[in-house]
């Protein structure tokens, strides 16, 4: 029998399993609870919240990488964060915050806002576009990116400060996984399928970047990506 799981996402891209952090994250989750799951390209306005990933089980919809993780958890009887106790989990869950709400944007602002980046890489969604309203619809992601970019902070700040700013958030995540193999002992645990989301969008060698430079300054946070890439990822070329 087929699953009743399908998972909804841009698809692969930019030499990563998954274009987007967010769905990384939500596919981790769905392996690290062991389910079985099928995966179905979509694009943002398929999704209740406008946003990808979005999870169909059995029809029902639900939006946003964590609550995907709270309907595993509750509907499966899992627990992604198993073994930690209440303090741990909620360091977990600071550490997700900074991941998702300060790495994460450093990441759609390298991607769309550095022109060299954007032409390299999401101005080509729209190449099959007809040529007569092709550039238009680049614009229009790019306005739509910019927009969303200064209510998150990133695009009211000079190229060499978001690289400031992001080099402190990795700074206190390789202080954070010191030399422990995931980042809350020697298990993957919920906030890894989030950091991995995260380190691998940095990383991938797709786009050569200032904060790419920096992240790889930190070896063990190179390592960390590596090892999750090979565990939930293992046919995926990763350097
Ligand atoms: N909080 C959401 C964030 C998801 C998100 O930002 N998705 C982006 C792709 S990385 C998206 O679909 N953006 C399209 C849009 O906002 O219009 C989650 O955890 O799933």
């Amino acid at each position: 029998m087929s699953s009743p799981l399908v998972l909804f996402c841009a698809g692969p891209g930019f030499g990563l399993p998954e274009i987007s952090p967010f769905a990384v994250k939500a596919e981790v989750q769905l392996k690290m609870a062991g389910l079985a799951y099928a995966k179905q390209q979509a694009t943002p306005d398929a999704s209740p919240k406008g946003q990808l990933p979005f999870l169909s089980d059995d029809g029902v919809l639900v939006a946003d990488s964590t609550f995907i993780r709270r309907h595993i958890e509750k509907t499966r009887k899992v627990d992604l964060d198993a073994g930690l106790d209440a303090r741990e989990r909620a360091w977990a869950w600071t550490l997700e915050r900074l991941l998702e709400n300060h790495l994460n944007p450093v990441i759609g602002y390298t991607r769309f806002l550095l022109p060299e980046n954007f032409a390299k890489g999401a101005a080509h969604w729209f190449d099959a576009a007809p040529e007569a309203v092709r550039d238009g619809l680049r614009q229009q992601l790019l306005e739509a990116v910019t927009a969303s970019m200064r209510a998150l902070g990133p695009a009211r700040h000079a190229p060499d400060e978001v690289v400031e700013l992001g080099d402190r958030s990795l700074d206190a995540l390789s202080q954070a996984l010191g030399d422990k193999p995931y980042l809350m002992g020697d298990r993957p645990v919920a906030v890894d399928a989030t950091a991995f989301g995260t380190m691998s969008g940095l990383l991938t060698p797709f786009f050569d970047t200032e904060i790419r430079r920096r992240a790889l300054r930190y070896p063990n946070l190179a390592g960390y990506a590596a090892r999750l890439m090979k565990r939930y990822y293992p046919d995926h070329p990763w350097s």
